[in-house]
């Protein structure tokens, strides 16, 4: 075989000729993974390589044998929004129309373990989900959606306790018994260390609550996948691939080991362990990277010593990039989230979400939700690809790039076991500031268009066309569940229920399954703060002060002259401040979506800002006492989760009462443009959305600080004080 590959033209015969073409110049793609990209692939590159068949192990080329001939992946659009009622309408209307799972999105509140009418809540409850309470709520959501036939995905890792119970519970009340269940429950809690931020508990209980979960689901649900070790989130706070294909490898591995040790038989629970992806615009590195995947799991079930081959078969979920979707020139996103789908189903997902065209300004509308469903449909049904099994198996560039990817998350892989495993190396923050280090390099290149990002940093419209977005009556969904919530405490079994939440607490402090206990708590109506709460009681609640990462902006805009007269307008303001300009970055309620505020705060550091990072969490009150403790001249408000029309105009007023309406506030996030003036009228003096370029802002910021910075591109003229 070798000699008849040879015996054809090969890569040496076709570089002098490349060569000519371009005159030398070199082609080499070198990737933010650390992978050099050559311009062609050959027989030559995947010598060596059989990525075998699929369906048969490593399962490099897929988990079942027939792949997308024999079933097509499951369209599950992950949704949710204001309460119950509204989101099973939502669901009801797409699943008429083709969805064939469901995901459902909770509101912070809810993620965080608070009830609907907790006061740290206020401007979160039924905002970037849907509100969930009591079981009541839950039965609300699943009505007329038989739970024995409809499989369920949910976001929750945080209160992952109440949520199962109620969602178990509601499908007794429906008269389905839970071995006739079928989902996932995310409830992965080390890459919320790392990246999403919804825990609730310190590390160590959280483990043990998931260990808890496996053991309940294995025993009573065998058709329920009891965890989704995620990646996505890795990747949209900027992870490389590499990065998110060895950290959720590893976070799976970590869970495993975790259950064995709990006494759980590795083949009993393993095949029920699930995975999530992010799928960015590098077509061919996220096709590489699940097949990557696929292979270094089963090597690592095999070091476990699992004997079963489905717990070595690696079953993934997949999401189009959220962050890859852009404010500017909407519509641009259909096309990324139709490249990024056909990545993901070329990959071979077995499940897949694709983001709506509003993404970056708000939650999908029934008329954004259609056309990203449709863009699954359409897939699936008219363009052939489900016909055959893995149809980029064999292809040199992608064999390549997969084995590539396959060694480079060997070696983090490595580093990660020296450390102990996945929670030992979380708690260094090692991953969080790799993570960090590659997102803030990531923005770098964006803002130096050396990344193009058509419509943002290039082929930009002089004016953007509003679009029509969903706005949520925040006030009006709060009020709705705080009366249900009155109804259902009103209604219990008081004692009986009161019984059970201090059974959980018990258990908890000894060695209960807090999942069987937490069922028995929600028969009983307890709520999910309660059920949180008794829990919390023994296991504490969890605070991480961010820590922004020093010197990647500065080093990748070594000799820009933008950068560096925002850099002289610094030292300006410094000069005649006595001491640097100081900005706080501020995270108000319960939205942890932390990566713009990690980035901001990286590059003002870099920039010679004194920046104070507030935690997350805070409410408007705690971020006014920081503000004032620390003497800061400006506050940047971060706002992913559609909370900025209730925190921002409530923190601008604490500041007034406080007599401190000098302290300039500006806002960053996920904002849509109808909200500017709102905002603006209440007293915001800059918003920056998704697309913003941070030495722009950073100018923008000096601007507000008095200092006279010349506009962008007039780089010629000297920066005056
Ligand atoms: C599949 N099946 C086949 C087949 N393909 N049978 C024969 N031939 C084929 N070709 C069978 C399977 O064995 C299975 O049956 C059944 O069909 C369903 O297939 P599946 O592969 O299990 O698909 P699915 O049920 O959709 O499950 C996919 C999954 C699961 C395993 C990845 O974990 C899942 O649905 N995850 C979704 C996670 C999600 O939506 N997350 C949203 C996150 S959003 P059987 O009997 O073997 O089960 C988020 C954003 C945020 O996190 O908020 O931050
Ligand atoms: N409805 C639909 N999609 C959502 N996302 C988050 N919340 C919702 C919701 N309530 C999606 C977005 C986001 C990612 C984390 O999940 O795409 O980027």
């Amino acid at each position: 075989m070798t000699d008849k590959q040879s015996s054809g033209p090969t890569y040496a015969d076709w570089k002098p000729l490349a060569d000519k073409e371009v005159k030398g110049r070199d082609l080499t793609w070198h990737t933010p993974e650390g992978v050099a990209v050559k311009p062609l692939y050959t027989s030559e590159d995947t010598q060596g390589i059989d990525p075998g068949v699929p369906g048969i192990a490593p399962f490099t080329r897929g988990p079942y044998a027939s792949m997308y001939t024999g079933r097509p992946w499951t369209i599950r659009q992950y949704a949710g929004f204001s309460t119950a009622e509204e989101s099973n309408a939502f669901y009801r209307r797409n699943l008429a129309m083709g969805q064939k799972g469901l995901s459902v999105a909770f509101d912070l509140a809810t993620h965080r373990g608070y009830d609907s009418d907790h006061p740290r809540v206020v401007g979160d409850v039924g905002k970037a989900g849907v509100a969930i309470d009591t079981v009541r709520d839950m039965e609300i959501l699943f009505d007329q959606i038989p739970l024995d036939q409809m499989s369920v995905s949910m976001t929750m890792n945080g209160a992952v306790i109440p949520v199962m119970a109620f969602y178990i519970v509601a499908a007794e009340r429906q008269g389905v018994s839970q071995d006739k269940l079928s989902g996932t429950i995310q409830n992965d809690i080390l890459k919320e260390f790392m990246v999403r931020n919804t825990y609730i508990y310190p590390p160590e209980p959280s483990m043990r609550i998931i260990s808890d979960i496996i053991g309940y689901t294995s025993a009573n649900m065998p058709k329920f996948n009891s965890i989704s070790i995620s990646g996505y989130h890795m990747h949209e706070a900027g992870a490389t691939a590499v990065q998110e294909l060895a950290f959720t490898i590893a976070d799976g591995k970590e869970y495993a080991k975790r259950a064995m040790a709990a006494g759980l038989d590795l083949d009993a629970f393993a095949p029920r362990l699930s995975f999530f992806w992010g799928i960015g615009m590098n077509f061919f590195m996220e096709v590489a990277k699940m097949r990557a995947a696929r292979a270094l799991w089963h090597e690592v079930m095999e070091g476990l010593g699992a004997q079963n081959e489905k717990s070595k078969m690696l079953r993934t979920h997949c999401q189009t990039s959220g962050v890859s979707l852009q404010e500017q020139d909407p519509y641009n996103n259909v096309i990324r989230t139709t490249i990024e789908a056909m990545a993901a189903v070329l990959g071979g997902t077995q499940s897949l979400h694709t983001n709506a065209l509003d993404e970056a300004i708000a939650l999908p509308t029934d008329f954004s939700a259609r056309i990203a469903r449709n863009t699954q449909l359409v897939i699936q049904e008219e363009s052939g690809i489900c016909n055959v099994a893995d149809p980029l198996g064999g292809s040199y560039y992608v064999e390549s790039l997969t084995a590539a990817l396959v060694e480079e998350a060997r070696k983090l892989l490595v580093d990660v076991d020296a450390e102990g495993g996945m929670t030992a190396y979380v708690a260094t923050g090692k991953p969080k500031a790799q993570i960090e280090e590659a997102a803030a390099a990531k923005q770098a290149h964006i803002d130096r268009g050396e990344t193009v990002i058509v419509g943002v940093n290039k082929y930009r419209k002089a004016e953007e066309d509003p679009i029509e977005t969903l706005d949520i009556d925040n006030h009006k969904v709060r009020a709705s569940q705080i009366a249900r919530l009155e109804q259902v405490r009103a209604k219990r079994d008081e004692a009986a229920c009161q019984a059970a939440l201090q059974a959980l607490t018990a258990g908890a402090k000894g060695d209960g399954n807090v999942l069987a206990l937490a069922v028995e708590a929600a028969r009983h109506d307890a709520t999910l703060g309660e059920i949180s709460s008794a829990m919390e009681a023994v296991f504490g609640r969890y605070d991480t002060v961010p820590k922004p990462v020093r010197g990647v902006y500065a080093a990748a805009y070594e000799g820009d002259t933008r950068y560096g007269q925002v850099v002289e307008g610094v030292k300006a303001v410094e000069r005649r401040l006595g001491r640097k300009p100081r900005v706080m970055v501020a995270k108000m309620g319960q939205d942890g979506h932390d990566r713009g505020a990690n980035v901001i705060a990286s590059a003002f550091t870099d920039m010679g800002f004194d920046v104070v990072s507030g935690p997350l969490f805070q409410t408007p009150a705690e971020t006014r006492d920081m503000a004032l403790e620390n003497n800061v001249d400006a506050i940047g408000a971060s706002s992913l989760a559609a909370g900025h029309k209730t925190l921002i105009p409530e923190l601008i007023g604490l500041l007034k009462e406080a007599g401190r309406s000098d302290i300039k506030v500006v806002a960053g996030g996920v904002i849509p443009a109808q909200d500017y003036e709102f905002l603006r009228e209440a007293g915001v003096q800059g918003i920056y959305g998704p697309g913003s370029n941070v030495v722009e802002c950073a100018a923008d910021m000096l601007r507000l600080l008095g200092h006279n910075m010349p506009p962008a591109g007039d780089e010629l003229d000297e920066a005056a004080e």
